[in-house]
């Protein structure tokens, strides 16, 4: 008999809610409390519940590794709603060390990946379960649920990369989404 041990796998993805289960996983939950200047109408936002979630994260780190050369892995859920007219969506960001790269790919639902460079020009790309997205060096990213059922996708990038909120907080995203009596059109 075989001396080398089978190990189980450090993480599992569900298939059937799209949650990664694992011992180190982190599950942070953003709701529309937490989300003051994110959306273009902010009176509308402070009229609904502060408590709705908006959208959950899970990320995981191996061995809380940020050196050079590591990877992380992310999984995120995108509840189905709009603050005003505008379909809920991620903060967005770019990473900290900006030339660090990134893979999305559609997991359930429907939605739309905003892709922006340094010159604020937008590359929009829709996403789907099965749909695939490189986020270049220096292009902030953000994703929009613009369907009816929870959008879910995942992630993985550098584990060095980290994260940089306070540019997208001063200058926004040059493209919105928002609802129409014609669906979602790009303002
Ligand atoms: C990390 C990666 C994702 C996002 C997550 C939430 O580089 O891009 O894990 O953090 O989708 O988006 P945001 O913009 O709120 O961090
Ligand atoms: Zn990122």
């Amino acid at each position: 008999m075989s001396q080398i041990p089978i190990h189980t796998p450090l993480l599992v993805f569900e298939p059937n809610n799209w949650f990664l289960t694992g011992k180190e996983v982190n599950t942070s939950l953003k709701t529309i409390g937490q989300l003051k200047g994110v959306f273009i109408d902010e009176n509308s936002r402070i009229a609904m519940n502060q408590d709705l979630p908006v959208y959950s994260v899970q990320t995981f780190q191996p061995s809380d590794d940020s050196a050079p050369g590591g990877l992380s892995i992310g999984n995120t859920t995108i509840y189905p709603g709009k603050v005003g007219n505008e379909f809920f969506m991620t903060r967005g960001h770019l990473h900290a060390k900006a030339d660090r790269t990134e893979f999305y790919w559609g997991v359930n639902g429907n939605g739309l990946i905003l892709l922006m460079n340094n010159d604020g020009d937008c590359r929009v790309e829709k996403m789907f379960a099965g749909s695939i997205h490189y986020i270049d060096r220096f292009h902030a990213h953000r994703v929009v649920n613009t369907g009816s059922v929870p959008l879910s996708f995942g992630a993985c990038w550098p584990s060095d990369a980290g994260h940089n909120y306070e540019i997208i907080e001063q200058l926004g995203f040059t493209t919105r989404v928002m609802d129409s009596k014609h669906g979602p059109v790009l303002i």
